[in-house]
């Protein structure tokens, strides 16, 4: 899943991609890169990001949907919480939801399940604006699953097949960097649930204060975490550097396969 931020402030790429054209441009790069799902997103979820409107998010991200639509059937999903906007981009071709809040702003429940599209529900502590002020936990990786498999449960009961679902635990939503390494040691406990797993630790700040190093340095480590999460069961990647990781899963799987 290739990364297409539509923000003015997104973390790692400087809303480079805010403008349509070069938006365009990135995707066509990273379909050629060999991404199987572009994810888009207008809303800013990094750390202290202000909130965004239903009007400014639809303004971003409905025109560059179509626009891919026009020209690609390239599978995308978009990155939002509204569920306005979760409705208006499957309308204009989006095949995907992707959550951040797993559907738990108001109407997002109900909107989905009057949808076919799949989507992923993900875990967060707290809120963009303050997750990462002091994220505590007892027993870190028990509570993102079983807060994962409750929002499964709740999907189901509203309508939502299990066939529907993906979970991803969050890496650095509400997480420091010892929450962030043990829910990844623990990919596998996420695995066996049996719903694909999506993993989003790209150019993080795992990796920033794990090797002291600025975000334009992070790709070798997001590649090498990517491979990683693959043998360990991940289904879809959240990546900004399509074509290394595309190589590096493919090198992993060959190995996976080689038995
Ligand atoms: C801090 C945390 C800064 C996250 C920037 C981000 C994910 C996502 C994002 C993820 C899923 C970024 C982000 N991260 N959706 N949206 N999983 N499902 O790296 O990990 O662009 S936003």
């Amino acid at each position: 899943m290739g990364i297409l931020n539509v923000t003015p402030d997104s973390f790692s790429d400087g809303g480079q991609f805010d403008k349509p054209a070069k938006a365009l441009q990135r995707v066509r790069q990273m379909i050629a890169e060999g991404a199987d799902i572009i994810d888009i997103g207008g809303e800013s979820t990094r750390p202290g990001a202000r909130a965004v409107s239903i009007e400014e998010e639809l303004e971003r991200v409905i025109p560059l949907i179509e626009a891919i639509r026009a020209e690609s059937d390239i599978p995308i999903s978009v990155d939002t919480s509204k569920a306005p906007v979760m409705l208006e981009a499957v309308k204009a071709g989006a095949n995907m939801i992707n959550d951040v809040r797993s559907l738990r702003e108001s109407g997002a429940l109900a909107e989905v399940a009057g949808l076919e599209a799949p989507v992923c529900l993900m875990h967060m502590q707290g809120e963009p604006r303050s997750m990462q002020t002091n994220p505590h936990y007892q027993n870190v990786v028990e509570e993102v699953l079983q807060f994962l498999l409750q929002r499964v449960e709740v999907c189901v009961a509203a309508g939502i097949s299990r066939d529907r679902l993906a979970i991803d635990p969050g890496f650095g939503f509400g997480k420091t960097l010892q929450h962030n390494l043990a829910l990844f040691h623990a990919l596998d406990r996420f695995v066996a649930t049996g719903l694909p797993v999506l993993v989003g630790v790209s150019r993080k700040s795992m990796i920033g204060q794990l090797l002291d190093i600025p975000v334009e340095a992070r790709m070798p480590a997001s590649v090498a975490l990517a491979g990683l999460a693959s043998w360990l069961g991940a289904a879809i990647l959240r990546v900004h550097d399509v074509q290394p990781t595309v190589h590096a899963v493919r090198m992993c799987r060959a190995i996976k396969n080689s038995d």
